[in-house]
């Protein structure tokens, strides 16, 4: 594998949004780096929306590196009931934070987006090629839309200023830290926290929404962290990267795998009234393999490392406001 052609070592590394999903993985990978620096600011101190806020801090800061993994997120039910607010606010983090970086001369930024960019109706496995095809899945367009603004910003900064902003598409996530609210994460998290909740009160059925037909694909946090900071060293274009598993699975096939890994042997409910979204978000990984990255963490293995988390963590992440 090449040499780095932007080693991180010595230099200092804002992780915005470094208490979420992605960004807690983000500094998990970062620990072992000999960086300059890590700079965090919770969304208390620094609120991303504004931008004099957002322009003082990077000025004040004055980091060499941007991992822009601050968003409003939420699964499949959350977004659907607040399409302005995921907009607006992923709209603003990111906007801010891409022209706070371009004023202050940051070196090097990552912009976090989503595989919700792509059309409901891609071609399947979805190559990057497809962005701006065809119409968006109804219930996450505002968040998609933003995520989508996002990546053009990042890439016409580039064209226009010469910024090395890069953008990478990750695929449905999961692991430690993620939001495990019944109502407003996404489907790993939900089904994980209902189907312990079953076991641990011997209930006989669990509520899955939809169908159970739609599939989707599902990356370790830890792995696209690892590919964060792997492409951050040794990638720069405007082109953006999908990054994910290369292989997908039904709900009820997950919602089957979920139970069997914590040990619940009850019957799972569909609610068809519960939209299934996106029939399949199956992506296209092939260009960042081609540049030498690949995932490691199994989904089995992944699903259960993350339970064990969960159960180390239950007090917090029951109460944790979101
Ligand atoms: O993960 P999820 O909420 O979001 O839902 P998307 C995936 C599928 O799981 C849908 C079903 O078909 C849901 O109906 N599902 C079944 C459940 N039971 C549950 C449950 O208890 N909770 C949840 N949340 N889903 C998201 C976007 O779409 O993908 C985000 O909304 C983001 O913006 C994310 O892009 C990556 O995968 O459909």
């Amino acid at each position: 594998m090449a040499e780095p052609s932007f080693p991180i070592a010595g230099r200092t590394v804002w992780v915005a949004g470094h208490r979420g999903l992605v960004g807690s993985a983000i500094v998990r990978r970062l620990a072992g780096e000999p960086i300059g620096g890590l700079i965090t600011a919770t969304s208390a101190e620094v609120d991303l929306r504004r931008q004099d806020v957002t322009e003082a801090f990077v000025r004040s800061e004055r980091p060499d590196v941007l991992i822009l993994a601050a968003a409003r997120v939420g699964g499949i039910h959350a977004n659907r009931s607040a399409q302005g607010q995921f907009l607006y606010d992923n709209l603003m983090i990111a906007a801010n934070c891409l022209e706070a970086a371009r004023a202050n001369g940051v070196a090097k930024t990552v912009v976090l987006g989503s595989s919700c960019i792509y059309p409901r109706g891609a071609h399947q496995p979805m190559g990057e090629d497809q962005l701006l095809t065809g119409p968006l899945e109804p219930t996450n367009e505002g968040y998609a839309i933003a995520k989508i603004a996002a990546l053009e910003l990042a890439k016409m900064y580039r064209r226009q200023y010469g910024m090395d902003a890069i953008s990478l598409m990750p695929t449905n996530l999961y692991g430690p830290e993620d939001n495990f609210d019944l109502e407003t994460s996404h489907v790993l998290p939900a089904l994980l926290h209902k189907i312990h909740n079953a076991r641990a009160t011997s209930a006989a059925t669990v509520p899955v929404w939809g169908t159970g037909r739609p599939r989707r694909e599902f990356l370790h946090v830890d792995d696209l962290a690892e590919a964060t900071i792997f492409a951050l060293e040794r990638y720069s274009g405007e082109q953006h990267l999908n990054v994910g598993t290369g292989k997908d699975i039904s709900i009820r096939e997950l919602a089957e795998l979920i139970a069997e890994i914590v040990g619940w042997e009850g019957e799972l409910e569909f609610d068809p009234d519960m939209p299934d979204g996106t029939p399949r978000k199956l992506l296209d990984i092939s260009r960042i393999e081609a540049l030498g990255w690949s995932p490691s963490i199994g989904l089995r293995e992944g699903i259960a490392a993350t339970y064990d988390w969960f159960l180390a963590n239950s007090e917090s992440i029951v109460t944790r406001p979101r």
